[in-house]
């Protein structure tokens, strides 16, 4: 174990996760929410939003005692990539961690007092149970029949076990024709070849099977679907890769999106998925296209999700994290850029520096270089494929490659065809031993996010008598949070509302100037402030109200004299 880790728990203690140390099935997922919401009863409560074609419930977690519908609120949501299994294993162990710290770690009850924690822990059910089944293949998408190549057949053509090991594979045929190569920094993995440093590619390459309706394409049409983060509204891509037949066009993404619009308290939604804007922050541009589309973060936004990139790095010592992915499509960009709410997104996991092999036998038994190769084994590669494999060598695994066999291929006669290649779901998933460690930063960082939502109150008020029974209230609606009370795109995506302000003094007092109710313009955070005042004639007191659902609700007396 590394010093950091041993570091994090120690900072963690409680929050640590308590969980078998495995992946869980979605029926695995159900079991264990039912006994964790039948264990927490008093702060956990469990919803399913839709039920799949599968038969699956999508679930929706909260975590708050009751009342928390009223509080101010994060969502977190995990497997909206399907094949990133571990982003739902990090959410069920923060709803683990959670709701066992309630009660008993006291900045988890402060927090939870003040704050919901709604957690969707495995937006598609159906896509993760893929890790479960034989053979084992990786898969993006939900069972909704598609036809992905547009040849009027609908799922003709999917992946076949050729060499009957349980897992859908790569295979590689050797044709001068082809785009690939073999890696020249690992020879497990194959690399398309880049014609600007003299490659040239000798392999075609395709996932395992044959061509079932003889197109001359392999594979091109398995069985479903849509990819959830390719099918939300933002920057969505018409006849785009897996991005479905249009927009929120499944029942599961439309039940996450009415999820988000339904609940007007969520401020901020943290996304499992690598179209990272954690480790690197958005960047605010100049607007492209005409009409001044928005297509980055807003100006005035940007300082706030860089905050959330150094606090990230501080608090994890997570970095050299792989490139985030370009968004199309993805639930985070639509979270933020439509739904208007403050949106973070990180990889749920990649690896660590790999630590120096003092064990050099593992190493040289599974890192087979390729004798090509002119690059020695120093070379540090910038693939994060490689690095990951590296890695996995460093800590002795050698069950992550299928070692390239030739294979004869009833397509291919002629030419030479082998079955090999990474084990699917290991590039992007850690080893099961390690989920619970692997999620105890992810842990801290969510509590850290959640921390960070508007916190209002009320203070300075005051009445100054201005004449026999006339009196001018006034008060100063502070915003003691990190974030402020909306975000420039919350204000202009108007699904988010804005702090209200209320005056009531009961029948004896009358407002003469100034609105008994008024929406302020978005409050900064660490102290920012409003001034609100009314001249109002009567006697007694009056009461001043203000809240909105993302920033929490205060109230405050003050007696007329
Ligand atoms: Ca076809
Ligand atoms: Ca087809
Ligand atoms: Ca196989
Ligand atoms: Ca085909």
């Amino acid at each position: 174990m590394n010093k950091v880790l041993l570091l994090l728990i120690l900072l963690c203690g409680m929050l640590y996760p308590q969980l078998p140390s495995r992946y869980h099935s979605s029926d695995e997922l159900t079991k264990t929410l039912k006994q964790l919401s039948s264990r927490y009863s008093s702060i956990l409560t469990m919803e399913s939003l839709v039920r799949t074609s599968r038969g699956n419930d999508l679930w929706a977690v909260r975590i708050g005692k009751s009342g928390a519908e009223d509080r101010k609120a994060i969502l977190i949501v995990g497997g909206i990539e399907a094949n990133v299994p571990v982003g739902s294993e990090h959410a069920l162990r923060i709803i683990e961690s959670l709701a066992r710290s309630y009660g008993t770690v006291d900045s988890i009850t402060a927090l939870l007092e003040r704050t919901t924690v709604y957690v969707i822990p495995r937006a598609n059910p159906d896509g993760a149970d893929a890790m479960f089944a034989a053979p084992l293949m990786e898969r993006e998408t939900n069972d909704s029949p598609f036809d992905d190549d547009r040849d009027a057949a609908v799922d003709e053509d999917g992946t076949e076990d050729l060499n009957k090991d349980g897992i859908i594979s790569w295979m590689r045929i050797k044709d001068a024709r082809g785009e690939w190569i073999i890696h020249p920094d690992d020879a497990r993995l194959m690399k398309k070849a880049d014609p600007a440093k003299g490659e040239k590619g000798v392999y075609r390459l395709y996932s395992e099977g044959i061509d079932n309706d003889k197109d001359e394409e392999w594979n091109e049409d398995p069985v479903g679907g849509t990819d959830f983060n390719r099918n939300f509204t933002y920057n969505y891509q018409f006849f785009g890769r897996n991005s479905g037949i249009h927009q929120i066009s499944e029942e599961e993404t439309r039940a996450l999106a009415n999820f988000v619009f339904d609940h007007q308290n969520i401020g901020l939604v943290l996304t499992f998925s690598s179209n990272d804007n954690v480790t690197i922050a958005w960047k605010n541009e100049p607007p492209k296209g005409e009409g001044g589309v928005i297509s980055s973060v807003a100006k005035e936004d940007e300082e706030y999700l860089s905050s959330f990139a150094k606090k990230f790095t501080e608090m994890t010592k997570l970095k050299d994290a792989p490139k985030p992915a370009k968004g199309e499509g993805a639930f985070n960009e639509w979270a933020y850029y439509h739904a208007g709410r403050w949106s973070l997104s990180v990889r749920p996991w990649w690896p660590g520096e790999v630590p120096k092999a003092k064990d050099t036998s593992a190493v040289k038994d599974s890192t087979k270089k390729n004798p090509d190769s002119k690059k020695d084994d120093k070379d540090k590669s910038d693939d994060p494929s490689v690095k990951t494999l590296k890695w996995y060598d460093a800590a002795g695994r050698k069950d992550v490659a299928v070692a390239w066999t030739k294979f004869k291929h009833p397509d291919f006669p002629e030419n030479e065809v082998e079955i090999g290649g990474v084990r699917p779901f290991v590039l992007q998933n850690p080893p099961a031993e390690s989920l619970n460690a692997a999620a105890a930063p992810f842990i801290t960082f969510a509590v850290h996010a959640a921390a960070q939502l508007p916190e209002l109150s009320i203070v300075n008020a005051s009445a100054k008598k201005l004449d026999d029974n006339v009196y001018r209230v006034s008060a100063d609606i502070v915003n003691n949070g990190y974030l402020p009370t909306n975000s420039t795109l919350g204000v202009k995506s108007r699904w988010v509302r804005n702090v209200r302000v209320e005056i009531d003094g009961g029948k004896g007092v009358t407002v003469s100037s100034g609105k008994a109710k008024q929406i302020l313009e978005p409050i900064k955070g660490s102290g920012g402030y409003r001034t609100v005042s009314w001249i109002v004639v009567g006697k007694g007191s009056v009461t001043l109200k203000a809240g909105s659902p993302v920033s929490g609700n205060a109230t405050v007396k003050v007696d007329l004299k």
